[in-house]
């Protein structure tokens, strides 16, 4: 096992691993912005460095400052967490050229899965259900309105290169497609500098249903079961739970099953997550991999019992998986709640001084924080300052204990989304397990 690891990351993931090297008796390196000097994961890790400058840029961003310190304090591997570096194929690379691990899938993999055009394909060739359409970029207008008709109408736009929801867009007929697409591929230029679009069949309000995969070096690959996350504002999740209120346990064992293959297919080792639309018939397909840990990855934990960093750290340290498919036994239900600063009517960033900070406690109730009670919440970076999971028995159990932290959560100084999280939590069309995409749209409206 890895002596030292750096966590190239801040905010509640960096916390979060850190707590676990810390079980495994592994020396953590916590790296740091200007604004972040008096941050949790700073004063949790056992060595810190600083990187530069507030913006991003100049310290998570950076991938020489962060390699520096690496080398700097001699550490063997890096956690990259999640966002900043953890999907950049050219940082893994750079790791390896400098003989550190890099705690994730290879770089080969994680530029296959980048490409949203090459990931379809790779799934396609695999057998894995994708959504109807092609797997190579459109050369202009008129070949755009050529396969739209081959589809059927309506059709959605992608930008290959595309993520959060940036770069795609909805035609409902030939007009709307000739209208959109000089557009849509400026901004895949703009923001990904790649205007490679390609396009698929358009599922009318799906849910958004994830499969948790783990790949050790040698070939065992496992699944972790789903979690649900259509409840989402502006491509940002709010709130996610495993098992889906919506799954029967048929789809759910198809899910799984091609999850696996898709990660056998592609030689993939580590922690991964297959995402996957499924519509109002329960039909499922591949949308794209993310070769990360994810946010919402506590779920899974609450529900399997398993560790899903420690599991990362064994895999990237060369060990086997101890675990097959019969042995994972999921049990209860498990809901986390994103909490933000921000304006829970404007949904605009919140920043400012924290001056109270009480967290909820009790049976079930998990908290991954990333400030403290005088933390400072800078426009730097996301704004999403910790998450709070529940568990319970089942799915009633679960949301009676989130409705129950909620009310007890404390934050002064800053606005948080709490509020508009209790409106869900206390939703009857939540209750009822109504989590399509367009929860908050159709049942929050201000
Ligand atoms: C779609 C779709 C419907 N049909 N693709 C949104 C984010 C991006 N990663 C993929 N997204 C979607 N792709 C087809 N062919 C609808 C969405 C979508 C969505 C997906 C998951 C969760 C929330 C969403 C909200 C709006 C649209």
């Amino acid at each position: 096992m890895f002596q030292k690891v750096l966590i190239a990351n801040r905010g509640e993931i960096a916390v979060r691993i850190i707590r676990t090297c810390q079980l495994l008796g592994i020396q953590t390196v916590a790296v740091y912005s200007e604004a972040d000097a008096d941050a949790p994961h700073v004063q949790k890790a056992d060595e810190a460095y600083l990187l530069g400058g507030p913006r991003v840029v100049e310290s998570y961003l950076n991938p020489e400052k962060i390699l520096d310190a690496a080398t700097k304090s001699a550490a063997d591997a890096i956690h990259p967490g999640y966002g900043f570096l953890s999907e950049n194929s050219k940082f893994a690379k750079r790791c390896e050229e400098e003989g550190l691990v890099f705690i994730g899938p290879s770089p080969d993999v994680i530029s296959r899965m980048g490409s949203k055009i090459e990931s379809r394909k790779a799934m396609q060739e695999a057998g894995v259900p994708v959504v109807p359409g092609i797997t190579h970029s459109l050369a202009d207008v008129e070949a755009a309105v050529r396969t739209a008709e081959e589809i059927g109408f309506p059709v959605m736009l992608k930008a290959s290169a595309g993520g959060g929801g940036i770069g795609m867009q909805i035609a409902r007929n030939a007009d709307e497609l000739r209208k959109a697409f000089a557009g849509n591929q400026k901004r895949a230029a703009d923001f990904f500098g790649d205007s490679a679009m390609y396009m698929e069949k358009y599922i009318e309000n799906p849910r958004h249903i994830e499969i948790q995969i783990l790949a050790d070096k040698l070939g065992n690959t496992v699944h972790l079961w789903e979690r649900e996350c259509s409840i989402q504002r502006r491509h940002q999740k709010v709130l996610e739970e495993a098992p889906s209120p919506f799954l029967d346990d048929d789809t759910r064992k198809k899910m799984g099953e091609a999850a696996v293959k898709a990660a056998h297919a592609i030689g993939y080792s580590n922690a991964g997550t297959v995402e996957f639309l499924v519509d109002q018939d329960k039909n499922f397909y591949f949308l794209e991999m993310n070769t990360r840990l994810q946010v919402e990855h506590p779920i899974t934990e609450e529900i399997t019992g398993l560790d899903l960093v420690a599991e990362q750290l064994k895999i990237a340290a060369d060990y086997s998986l101890t675990m097959s498919q019969s042995d994972i036994h999921p049990k209860g239900h498990a809901i986390e709640a994103r909490i933000y600063a921000e304006d829970p009517k404007t949904f605009f960033p919140s920043p400012g001084k924290i001056t109270k900070l009480i967290l909820p406690a009790g049976p079930g109730v998990r908290n991954d924080v990333g400030v403290h009670d005088k933390s400072n919440v800078t426009p730097f970076y996301d704004p999403m300052i910790a998450k709070l999971i529940v568990k319970g028995k089942d799915r009633d159990e679960a949301i009676g204990r989130l409705q129950a932290a909620l009310s007890a959560y404390e934050v002064e100084g800053i606005k948080t989304n709490i509020p508009l999280l209790q409106r869900i939590a206390d939703h009857p069309a939540f209750q009822k397990g109504e989590t399509a995409t367009n929860f908050i749209d159709k049942h929050l409206k201000q």
